[in-house]
């Protein structure tokens, strides 16, 4: 049993997530510590009928803390991460920061449950649209092999954090009564509209967000030659990303296979009666941890290829639970 976690950034959208988890997964700890920056230190936060004081983020605030989940913007964790190593835990860390850092495993405890056998201190979780996806291509990939996979995405304003919420509801106000809200957390009016751009150009007119979605998916399945193209855009949905998936496999699968794979794996959930109008949808889906497959058909444009409808809980899977689940790996390993 661990002695002592940590969940930084707790009142956060994620981190009050994390806590849900924690007690509803029932990990085996014996105390916990809530620490967030200067902003959110001082608060209270319930949890398992208890009040706890959330600390503050500072150097001294990880001595005797065995493990850490962490959900805090990159340069936060950029900054804490190491000098939480040094003073002895173990850190399970959601932002973007340390994930393609080669001595960082990264985790989705369904797919690659062995990365937690080598880290340095530091565990990452991958980014939301990664997750989903990666969670359902990993049944056909251990099947038939993936080469390329076109993605595009619809993801929810809460993947931006309660920010991005908040400008959803300001934004849909406005334009309700013929009025623009000024964008500050994205690019654009996001009310009654898509913007085809989530986070800052990064390679070849691909977005930061797109190129996560093909580096980490090669990292994760360890393989390099898998090809992504992703399209990458936010959706007046205030949770649960959607996507749509069309992958090419070495080896041909029909739709019933496609079916069976899925349906045979840990975390996906397939719903999938186009004549009786039944597919995934965001707010079916909405608090909810596992990743749903729908609409799935073989590709009519060419060979070998299948493709299919993904939607799941970003602030869940794609980012809460599967760090927990992680924290829950390492600490089964820990036991043997
Ligand atoms: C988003 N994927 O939806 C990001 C959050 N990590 O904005």
């Amino acid at each position: 049993m661990y002695e002592t976690l940590a969940v930084v950034g707790a009142t956060g959208a994620v981190g009050r997530i994390v806590l849900e988890q924690l007690q509803k997964r029932d990990l085996p700890f014996r105390k916990l510590k809530l620490l967030a920056s200067q902003r959110s230190a001082g608060s209270e936060v319930r949890y398992a009928g208890e009040t706890i004081k959330v600390g503050l983020l500072e150097p001294g605030a990880f001595n005797n803390v065995d493990l850490v989940i962490a959900s805090t913007p990159d340069e936060v964790s950029a900054d804490f991460a190491p000098y939480a190593v040094k003073e002895g835990a173990v850190v399970v860390d959601e932002s973007g920061y340390w994930r393609m850092d080669p001595k960082v495993p990264l985790i989705i405890p369904e797919v690659n449950p062995e990365a937690v056998d080598k880290h340095d201190g530091i565990l990452a979780s991958p980014n939301c649209s990664t997750t989903q996806m990666v969670v359902a291509l990993a049944p056909l990939h251990r099947a038939a092999r993936i080469r390329r996979v076109v993605v595009s995405t619809y993801q929810a304003t809460s993947g931006a954090g309660l920010s991005g919420n908040v400008e959803l509801n300001d934004s849909v106000r406005s334009a309700l009564v013929g009025k623009t809200h000024p964008p500050k957390t994205f690019q654009h009016p996001i009310g009654f509209n898509l913007i085809p751009q989530i986070g800052s150009h990064k390679y070849e007119g691909y977005t930061s967000e797109e190129m996560k979605m093909v580096y980490e998916t090669r990292k994760i399945f360890g393989d390099d030659e898998i090809q992504v193209c992703p399209t990458c855009v936010r959706v007046p949905v205030a949770t649960g990303h959607s996507e749509s998936i069309l992958v090419e496999t070495e080896k041909p699968l029909s739709v019933e296979e496609a079916i069976e794979l899925f349906n045979g794996f840990d975390g996906i959930t397939v719903v999938d009666d186009l004549a009786n109008m039944q597919y995934p949808m965001p707010r079916d889906c909405d608090g909810k941890d596992d990743v749903f497959v729908g609409r799935i058909r073989k590709d009519i444009s060419s060979p070998n290829g299948i493709a299919f409808w993904c939607v799941s809980d970003n602030l869940r899977k794609g980012a809460a639970t599967n760090a927990v689940q992680i924290a829950e790996l390492m600490m089964k390993q820990s036991s043997k």
